[in-house]
């Protein structure tokens, strides 16, 4: 059954029957971690807040591991004393899952940040959990290749971060998603068990492919210490587009026509409304390149030949006949890949992350902007059009219970009658858990429940995230 038959409990959740860390504990944790166990307040706000500045945890510890083994004597002691834990990355998750809800200990991945191993014929890249994403690309680059995944948090978010979120981004489209690229990881379980799953293997079909479980589990099920992945070339030629579309209709049309067209070359299709440009106008002051438009596209090419490549993108310029602009592609990717940060100017955002038929996604913008009328500072719309991807943004003034109310659960009976998913690429983390029964049926979630309890018997990893608080086990 899918959503209405599940009423939704969307107050906060109540802080469930852990310890709380004794002076014992603490001398356990300076003992095992000297230096690096932190209790300074000042040094845990900022990891006690989100990326968002909307939820705030009240922890006191902060732990700063660099080794498998640490986290493995960190966990191992917090099962058996019933502490909960909550692992963290760079902290630029949207969902709120990063943060702890209430004293969970932070367990961050930031001085795992060591690369393994590199294998420069096949392109398997090994590495800590915490290496930050930039830095890998920067790594990678240097010896020509590049990182399956970018995305605009790259200079924060970290690899562990990125597996367990199964982020998408801007590359999804061509090398696919990290349930693909992943080969392996390095997994510390609840109760200290590390499991090795770290293959370097292209194939490998001996039975259940557990690394899965993990991806995309946000910390519910185990921490993440290492990963490999596997690594394409770097292209060596990269073209950026910049086009203005008339409607969505139109949009979708250019998307088939390049598609067509860009054949293998086409390595990114993502779009913004003229309400993101606007924001991006007003608050960072970056100013459109060419016509005004109701929307826009950046489109990327990445190929082996650079005549070539420039040849088949002229081509296809020519045959959309629209308003358009091919530079250097920083100026123009900026364009797309700062909508978030302006709109965290504009106000209190409400953030959905949908997926749908790509040919229903602008329907769910147009319909928001209809039922919620003049409630809402603004609704925009922008994604990743390649793979059917909605970033749908709502923005007040402040943070508006009533506006909220007009929005939820609309938006996600609204995905659910299309067979949408309710978060594409983000995650549920605290703010969605409860609505995952509009993505999916009661006895797949129950199963999940049962996976949880089996990897996570007391339930210490990230409580609050992920499972809905209705689960009965
Ligand atoms: P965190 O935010 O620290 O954590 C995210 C979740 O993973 C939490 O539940 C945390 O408990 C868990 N976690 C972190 N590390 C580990 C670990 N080692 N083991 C187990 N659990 C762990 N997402 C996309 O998919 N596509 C985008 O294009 C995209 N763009 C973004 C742009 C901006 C500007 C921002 C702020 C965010 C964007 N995101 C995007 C959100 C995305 O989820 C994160 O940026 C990123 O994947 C999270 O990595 P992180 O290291 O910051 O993880
Ligand atoms: C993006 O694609 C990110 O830019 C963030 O996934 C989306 O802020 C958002 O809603
Ligand atoms: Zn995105």
């Amino acid at each position: 059954g899918r959503g209405p038959d599940h009423p939704v409990i969307s107050a906060a959740p109540l802080r469930k029957p852990f310890s709380k860390v004794t002076k014992e504990d603490l001398s356990f944790f300076r003992n095992l971690l000297p230096g690096r166990t932190i209790t300074d307040p000042d040094l845990i706000r900022s990891s006690n807040i989100d990326w968002l500045r909307t939820v705030h945890g009240n922890s006191e510890i902060l732990l700063r591991p660099k080794t498998t083994e640490e986290v493995s004597e960190i966990l191992r002691h917090c099962n058996k004393r019933n502490l909960a834990v909550c692992p963290q990355g760079g902290n630029t998750g949207l969902v709120g899952g990063s943060v702890p809800v209430f004293d969970e200990i932070i367990l961050s991945t930031s001085l795992m940040n060591q690369v393994i191993t590199f294998d420069n014929i096949s392109g398997i890249l090994t590495c800590q959990a915490g290496c930050v994403l930039e830095k890998l690309s920067h790594f990678l680059e240097e010896r020509d290749f590049i990182m399956p995944l970018d995305l605009g948090a790259k200079g924060s978010c970290q690899i562990g971060g990125n597996v367990s979120t199964n982020a998408g981004g801007l590359r999804l489209l061509r090398y696919g998603s990290l349930r693909g690229t992943v080969l392996g990881l390095e997994v510390v379980l609840a109760d200290g068990r590390v499991l090795n799953c770290l293959a370097t293997l292209r194939k490998d079909n001996t039975g259940y492919d557990l690394k899965q479980l993990f991806i995309g589990a946000e910390g519910t099920l185990g921490v993440i210490t290492a990963v490999s992945i596997l690594c394409p070339h770097k292209p060596k030629s990269l073209n950026v587009a910049f086009l203005g579309c008339s409607s969505f209709q139109h949009l979708l049309e250019t998307f088939q026509c390049c598609r067509g067209m860009l054949g293998e070359i086409l390595s990114a299709f993502e779009f913004l409304d003229a309400s993101c440009m606007k924001l991006l106008e007003k608050h960072l002051k970056l100013s459109n390149p060419i016509t005004e438009s109701p929307f826009y596209i950046v489109l990327e090419t990445a190929g082996s030949n650079a005549a070539h490549d420039e040849e088949k993108l002229h081509k296809f310029l020519e045959a959309v006949m629209t308003s358009s602009l091919v530079i250097d592609g920083t100026a123009l990717w900026s364009l797309r890949e700062r909508v978030t940060e302006a709109l965290t100017h504009d106000g209190y955002t409400y953030k959905y992350d949908i997926s749908l038929p790509v040919e229903k996604i602008y329907d769910l913008v147009q319909d928001m902007r209809r039922h919620l009328g003049d409630k809402a500072k603004n609704v925009v719309g922008y994604g990743h059009v390649g793979d059917g991807n909605l970033h749908l943004n709502i923005t007040s003034p402040s943070k508006d219970p009533r506006l909220l109310a007009a929005i939820e659960p609309y938006v996600y009976e609204w995905t659910s009658q299309w067979k949408g998913s309710i978060s594409a690429e983000h995650g549920l983390g605290l703010k969605k858990r409860n609505y995952i029964h509009y993505s999916k049926h009661s006895e797949v979630v129950a199963l999940m429940g049962n996976i949880k309890a089996l990897l996570d018997p007391k339930g210490i990893l990230n409580p609050y995230k992920t499972l809905p608080d209705n689960m009965h086990r």
